[in-house]
């Protein structure tokens, strides 16, 4: 048996600060349009696809930083993709900015969409593990102040029925954290989408820069297979306004074995078919989780956050 779901990474090269967002789509339906010549079934965006990587910038007005976020989805410069899409019967992930009100609250959230071939959003996550810091630290190069332009996402890891799969969603760092994975697991996931934006360079830890695409594979190949579910992971690529960003996306089957690559730092379509009934043998063997998994031993994951020493 198997059930077939043509995926393409449509990895991003830079977006300039001052790119029209109409552009920016306008690059996106290009890639949905080759998704399409090539027989895809869903087209994977990076992380924050419709502006540059802003979080690298300290601002001082919040209506500066307002300027790159959506407050509707679609909305007046996407509604273009979301056209495509009906038109092509291609589904897509989008990752964006959301600016959004719940209970007279204004929210923002780093976000990503799953949209299926018929143009409709299926499924919405918020992401979770939010990275670097919430006040200006001038000592780096570039600031990463996802920690004080976003919330952490209220969302959860939830998996949708799409694409006639179990499909799951992350952002960006969630991807280094297993507990990502093992919460879709548990839900059966088969296939886990994540956007990216990675810069080569870590300003805490700049040690580890020549290991940043040796690392990125990693926790996506770990992940695959301990949950024995494919991974699209997709990032942005290129020397973004001075920032180099890894791109190096990547389609992982659930053995963990890469087995589609993005091979330039620019817009670029990998794509990959991608069985989801190769996820049943893990499923079923090594990680059957019902067998095999000892939850009573794992009580420290969700009632401790840091590390205690105690010995
Ligand atoms: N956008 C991200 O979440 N970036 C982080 C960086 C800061 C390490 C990442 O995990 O790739």
């Amino acid at each position: 048996m198997s059930r077939i779901v043509t995926v393409g990474a449509a990895q991003l090269g830079p977006i300039a600060l001052n790119e029209p967002r109409k552009d920016v789509v306008q690059r996106l339906i290009a890639l949905l349009e080759q998704g399409a010549a090539h027989g895809c079934d869903l087209v994977v965006f990076p992380e924050l696809a419709l502006t540059t990587f802003f979080p690298r910038w300290y601002f001082e007005q919040q209506e500066q930083v307002d300027a790159f976020f959506e407050r509707s989805m679609p909305g007046p410069d996407t509604q273009a993709l979301f056209d495509a899409a009906r038109r092509l019967k291609v589904g897509f992930y989008l990752g964006y900015a959301e600016l959004t009100e719940e209970k007279g609250r204004t929210r923002r959230f780093n976000t990503s969409i799953l949209v299926d071939q018929n143009a409709e959003i299926v499924s919405k996550y918020r992401k979770i593990h939010l990275p670097g810091h919430a006040e200006h630290e001038p000592w780096r190069r570039f600031q990463h102040l996802e920690k004080r332009y976003f919330e952490t996402g209220n969302l959860g890891f939830g998996v949708c029925r799409a694409f006639g799969g179990i499909v799951g969603m992350a952002i960006c760092n969630d991807r280094r954290w297993p507990e990502t994975y093992r919460v879709m697991g548990l839900q059966g996931v088969e296939m886990i989408l994540i956007g990216y934006n990675t810069p080569v360079h870590n300003p805490p830890a700049p040690e580890h820069d020549n290991l940043s695409h040796f690392h990125n594979e990693l926790v996506m190949q770990a992940g695959a297979y301990q949950n024995g579910t494919w991974v699209v992971g997709v990032g942005k690529a290129g020397r973004e306004e001075g920032v180099d960003q890894i791109g190096n996306s990547i389609i992982v089957a659930p053995s963990g074995e890469i087995v589609s690559a993005c091979s330039t730092l620019s817009d670029e379509l990998s794509i990959a078919r991608c069985d989801l009934d190769l996820t049943v043998s893990y499923k079923s063997s090594v990680f059957n989780f019902s067998k095999h998994r000892e939850p009573h031993a794992y009580g420290m994951i969700v009632e401790r956050k840091g590390a205690i020493i105690s010995v």
